[in-house]
């Protein structure tokens, strides 16, 4: 799909998506299922990247909620405007979105420093580290420095390497990379 060219937007995802955006799942029964946290919900049923508690789980719903709302109308829009975006430049637009997308990771730097996390929820890597990571580890292409970020860097590269490796690491058994210093709940067998 073209980001810019929207023309067949409602040819290819009407009836699909609401939003006629995309990511947009369609299931191998025909049901289709858009917008990437309830993908991210959906794929994620029964698996341990879906925390079995309800509070952890609400808990991932947070964080997806936050990243619709606080991270990805900010570093996606600066980046598209800077990256995609054939037209004038809105500068005044993306400094504001920059300074928005700043705050929003700022916000999660401090989640898991002041919780001394590994990850965004509970104890093991979950569809919020995933969500998180979307448009996190590209911000540097919306001009946005991660420097004052560094729990979040490290969470983003090894969401990174996970997200290649998803289901084949965990059922091969090895262990995911992890940041320095600290090991998981999950691998000290407490989950
Ligand atoms: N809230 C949606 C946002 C999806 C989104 O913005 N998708 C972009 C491409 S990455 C898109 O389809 N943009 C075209 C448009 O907005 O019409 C999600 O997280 O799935």
């Amino acid at each position: 799909m073209d980001v810019v060219d929207r023309s067949d937007r409602l040819e290819v995802l009407g009836g699909l998506s609401p939003s006629l955006r995309v990511p947009t799942l369609v299931l191998d029964d025909g049901r289709p299922l858009a917008e990437s946290g309830a993908i991210l919900l959906y794929l994620a049923e029964g698996s341990d990247f879906l925390p079995a508690d309800r509070f952890e789980r609400a808990q991932v719903a947070q964080w997806l909620f936050f990243e619709q709302y606080e991270v990805e109308p900010k570093i996606a829009v600066a980046r598209f405007f800077l990256q995609m975006w054939p037209g004038e430049r809105d500068e005044a637009r993306i400094a504001k979105m920059r300074d928005a997308s700043r705050h929003a990771l700022r916000r999660m730097e401090r989640h898991l420093r002041d919780g001394e996390r590994e990850w965004f929820v509970g104890g093991s890597y979950s569809i919020a580290d995933i969500a998180l990571n979307g448009y996190t580890h590209v911000a540097d292409g919306a001009g946005i420095e991660l420097a004052d970020c560094r729990r979040v860097c490290v969470r983003c590269r090894i969401a990174t390497s996970n997200a290649h490796s998803t289901t084949a690491s965990r059922r091969a058994g090895p262990a995911a990379p992890r940041p320095a210093g600290r090991r998981s709940h999950r691998a000290r067998g407490r989950r």
